[in-house]
């Protein structure tokens, strides 16, 4: 792929990285908090034992192709042949109102993440309507009145009983970030490396950890799914995610942390044909009903319901799989490609709310905000997200087995650290 006028978003990171990084030249704001030792010693061990890995907090509203995004984020880079440097440690899941209410999309979250083996990653609860406006707009057109519907009707993944680990969502977030700051700074090879937050729903958690927490802005590194250069989705002028909470997203651009956009240009090329969706199909090779067998039918199901409310609302023949394109910009930023970009979030306009408009041709003369991703390795792609969910296939097989999978062990040995937060976190 040729570069479109601009540089790749791995050079291009770099350079924004460097113009962002000044975590330690800033004074500390805001409020100090009492650290309870253990949660914090759990989140520190667990960066620790991940040398090379990114180090995530994701954030989304499940939403069909959020649960693919925490599919993608938890198993890739995994199994036989990984390369550490792909893979995730992921801190945590937090939710926010968006695809259905924040209720259905944690409940969501929990239950996807415990049918892929990741019964260990923490799901906490976040905001439940925008920052200023006084409901979210949710999505079950496209989505089901559960928000991540089957085609037969009902959830896609079985209810769980796991409840969340928190209900003050952007409390918690805060705090594995910080410790896992931390944890990166200690470690001479890591210091300066920012912890990624990927949000693939409203920005609305993101720009209150940032409004609550404003030393949380030397500590992250925000890649988004959401919003357009050009033509919106649910608007005309919008893309879903920030026509939800305008102010959140101009919050957190304007921010002055490093941020990735992943627009619809992008995520639109990300189509689960008819090919991908028999593939996913005729790729097991598990005994029908087992374990591995079921996550996969299961998978079918879920983008053969996304295939279908696609055509149905947007006429699309083939339903474009956006957020799991957030998560792969960063293990994979080689397969972007895209530029520094100043970025504004109209919130003002009359007909235009929502709308992100990207300086592509530099007229404004004002630095840039945000790096842009403009294309995407479309193969590659559906090679990691399909790779990943027979890596969570294999991991459910091998745990009926007795044993576990990489992926499940690897996040399992530190879950504990929710579960040591005082009260006040809950
Ligand atoms: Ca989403």
């Amino acid at each position: 792929m040729s570069s479109v006028g601009g540089s790749r978003p791995s050079e291009a990171v770099q350079a924004m990285e460097g113009a962002g990084d000044d975590s330690g030249s800033r004074p500390s704001e805001g409020v100090r908090w009492t650290v309870p030792g253990a949660s914090r010693d759990a989140v520190v061990q667990h960066v620790g034992s991940s040398r090379h890995e990114k180090v995530v907090w994701m954030d989304c509203d499940p939403g069909h192709d959020d649960a693919m995004a925490l599919i993608l984020a938890g198993h890739v880079g995994r199994g036989a042949g990984g390369v550490p440097g792909r893979r995730v440690c992921l801190l945590g899941v937090s939710t926010v109102a968006g695809n259905q209410t924040v209720a259905k999309c944690t409940r969501n979250a929990i239950s996807t993440l415990d049918a892929i083996g990741l019964e260990g990653v923490p799901v906490v609860e976040g905001l439940g309507r925008p920052l200023l406006s006084p409901a979210a707009l949710l999505c079950p057109e496209i989505h089901g009145d559960c928000g991540l519907e089957a085609p037969g009707g009902g959830p896609v993944f079985p209810h769980s009983a796991r409840e969340p680990a928190s209900r003050r969502g952007v409390l918690a977030m805060f705090h594995a970030i910080k410790w896992a700051h931390e944890a990166l700074q200690a470690d001479g090879d890591r210091a300066g490396e920012r912890v990624w937050v990927v949000a693939t729903g409203a920005l609305t958690n993101v720009a209150a950890l940032l409004l609550m927490f404003p030393e949380a802005r030397d500590m992250v590194r925000v890649s988004f799914m959401g919003g357009a250069v050009g033509l919106g989705n649910t608007h005309p002028a919008a893309e879903f995610n920030i026509q939800t909470d305008p102010e959140a997203a101009r919050l957190v651009l304007d921010s002055g942390v490093p941020c990735t956009m992943v627009p619809l240009e992008v995520t639109h090329t990300a189509l689960a044909t008819a090919d991908v969706i028999a593939g996913v199909r005729d790729a097991a090779h598990h005994e029908p009903g087992s374990d591995g067998a079921v996550l996969r039918e299961r998978v079918v199901a879920l983008l053969t319901f996304f295939k279908r409310t696609y055509l149905e609302v947007f006429g699309f023949e083939d339903p474009p799989l956006h957020d799991p394109c957030a998560v792969l910009v960063l293990t994979h930023p080689e397969l972007f490609e895209g530029r520094p970009m100043r970025v504004d979030v109209e919130c003002e306009g009359r007909v235009s709310r929502g709308r992100t408009v990207c300086d592509v041709l530099g007229v404004l003369k004002r630095d840039a905000n945000c790096l842009v991703c403009e294309a995407m390795d479309v193969g590659r792609f559906w090679g990691e997200m399909l790779g990943a969910v027979a890596v969570a296939e294999e991991g459910l097989a091998a745990a009926a087995r007795g044993g576990g999978s990489e992926a499940s062990l690897a996040h399992s040995q530190w879950h504990g650290w929710v579960a040591t937060l005082p009260d006040a976190f809950k």
